[in-house]
């Protein structure tokens, strides 16, 4: 027979087990190495007692490892109360370290952590593998360290290694802040939470029937119109970013490294901009403003030279807003644009992107269009096949999945859970996890897979708590999908972990839906 994969990781830990000797003095770590989400590519847990930071532990970085680190010390300190500081050289319980010459299995983002009941060294190529090593530091002490002021607490972490480095490069969440706009500081709290599980890519819907959230120069009334007060799904959720806004919003995110790809939807979906700019129009007459969630009647003018000239607007400056190399240009449900002038619109403003620097990307339909061999698709259907999807993929383009019935985190998780559509049927917690990105759109090659996203539409979503209550447990199983290799893919060990998670979101305060299917701690 051969060994399996966990057999070997039992016999790899009573080995170390053997060497390192039994638990010495330090009390049981509240949590065990691997109970981590997503969980990481290799764990190797040790006997040996944890590791156990007190008053007098000192964090050791230098370089470009020295902000993941003070970010790690200024983590610990509310709960943990101890100075914990962070210094360049000298001996530490904590170590910090970017190593050039290091394994290239761990690329930009992957980490080693090693923990004994002396230390801690977490090792990575680049800073994002730090950062990502950080976050699972994190999960791996005791639920209290979530806590803002000081506990008492045995801060301890659990003995072995951990190597550990993303299944995709592309690991996103979506916010639609069209339907209902959501303030920059709910938008960092959103970043807050995905960046613990090693989300990347915050992709912003910015722009849609019922609003226009992006200040852009040229264009005021896009803002002071589309998007003042009034607008958004029953004119209850109005409000834009200005650039300065946005720029901001981009550095909080990366400062995480997080990147934010932004939207805007074009050439349906464009009912806010035609209000405030009537000549978007084929007829040149305004539309009603749009309050409603119906979608697929509006369409820019595509034989009309001013829909060029608005739509390089945007994309030029939207693309010198972003460091990061997506914009999204939507494409979807262009169900009032004829097929014809669809793809010639498309074959005219996807490489519009590419002269701004940026790749572009788009909602599946845009595969209609051969230019879409140079961009990144986002697979929505809720069936399998999707010739054209294909056909883009041969040719070149990299597809992103987010299929409505497993990713859209608007989905109900039940009939009877408040908030949320359900077109894409209901998602419970066990539907969100069970499926698999690397083979779920039929025909499309593993390799032409660049990552999962999880849109979270905002139709129904007024406030925060609201966005809260439909991204968190969910995003986390989409989380899962992303990072962790499709081996490690266990749904009873992805609830227990959830179960046991849940305790850190109830600290911060965080609302989240408590799914039947999950033993909550
Ligand atoms: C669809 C539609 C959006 C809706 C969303 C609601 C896409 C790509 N277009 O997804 O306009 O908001 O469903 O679930």
């Amino acid at each position: 027979m051969r060994p399996t994969k966990a057999g070997l990781i039992v016999v790899a830990a009573l080995l170390l087990t053997a060497l390192t000797g039994s638990a010495g003095h330090r009390p049981p770590p509240a949590t065990t190495l691997g109970s981590v989400i997503p969980v990481p590519a290799q764990v190797v847990p040790s006997r040996a007692a944890p590791f156990e930071i007190t008053a007098s532990t000192v964090i050791v970085a230098a370089g470009a490892a020295r902000p993941v680190a003070d970010r790690l010390a200024a983590t610990l300190r509310p709960a943990t109360g101890f100075p914990l500081p962070v210094r360049p050289i000298g001996t530490a319980a904590i170590e910090l370290r970017l190593n050039a010459t290091a394994d290239p299995w761990f690329g930009d983002e992957g980490y080693q952590l090693e923990i004994d009941t002396t230390g801690v060294a977490l090792r990575a190529n680049r800073p994002a593998g730090l950062f990502a090593g950080l976050q699972t530091v994190r999960q791996l002490l005791p639920p209290a360290v979530e806590a803002l002021s000081v506990r008492q607490e045995h801060w301890t972490i659990p003995a072995g290694v951990i190597r550990d480095r993303p299944r995709y490069a592309y690991r996103g969440a979506m916010l639609d802040l069209a339907r209902h706009f959501h303030p920059p500081a709910d938008v960092k709290r959103f970043i807050d939470e995905i960046s613990r599980f090693k989300i990347n890519y915050l992709h912003l819907h910015l722009a849609d029937d019922q609003g226009w959230r992006i200040a852009i120069d040229g264009w005021p009334r896009l803002t002071t119109v589309g998007g003042g007060p009034g607008t958004g799904v029953r004119g209850i959720g109005g409000g834009f970013l200005t650039q300065e806004q946005y720029r901001d919003l981009v550095r909080y995110a990366a400062d995480r490294y997080v990147t934010i790809v932004p939207e805007i939807d074009m050439p349906g979906h464009v009912n806010a901009a035609q209000v405030a700019y009537p000549e978007l129009t084929c007829d040149g007459v305004a539309p009603r403003p749009r309050i409603d969630i119906r979608v697929g009647y509006s369409s820019l003018c595509t034989g009309k030279e001013i829909t060029y000239r608005f739509a390089e607007d945007v994309i030029r400056q939207l693309a010198a807003l972003t460091p990061g190399p997506y914009l999204h240009l939507g494409g979807d449900e262009a169900m009032s644009t004829p097929h014809a002038d669809y793809v010639a619109f498309e074959q005219r403003v996807l490489p519009l992107v590419a002269k701004y620097g940026k790749t572009a990307y788009g909602w599946h339909e845009i595969a209609a269009a051969p230019a879409a061999a140079d961009a990144v698709i986002q697979y929505w259907a809720v069936t399998r096949d999707r010739p054209a999807v294909v056909a883009a993929a041969g040719a070149g383009a990299k597809v992103v999945l987010s299929p409505a019935d497993r990713a859209y985190l608007d989905m109900q998780y039940d009939l009877l859970t408040p908030g949320g559509l359900h077109w894409a049927g209901t998602i419970e917690v066990r539907t969100a996890y069970d499926w698999d990105p690397g083979g779920w759109a039929r025909g499309v090659p593993a390799s032409a897979v660049l990552g999962v996203e999880a849109p979270l539409w905002s139709e129904t979503l007024r406030d925060y708590g609201d966005v809260e209550f439909q991204a968190f447990p969910r995003l986390a199983a989409i989380a899962e999908l992303g990072w962790s290799p499709w081996e490690t893919h266990d749904w009873i060990s992805f609830r227990d972990r959830l179960g046991a998670y849940g305790e850190r979101w109830t600290r911060r305060g965080v609302h989240f839906y408590r799914s039947p299917q999950v033993r909550w701690s």
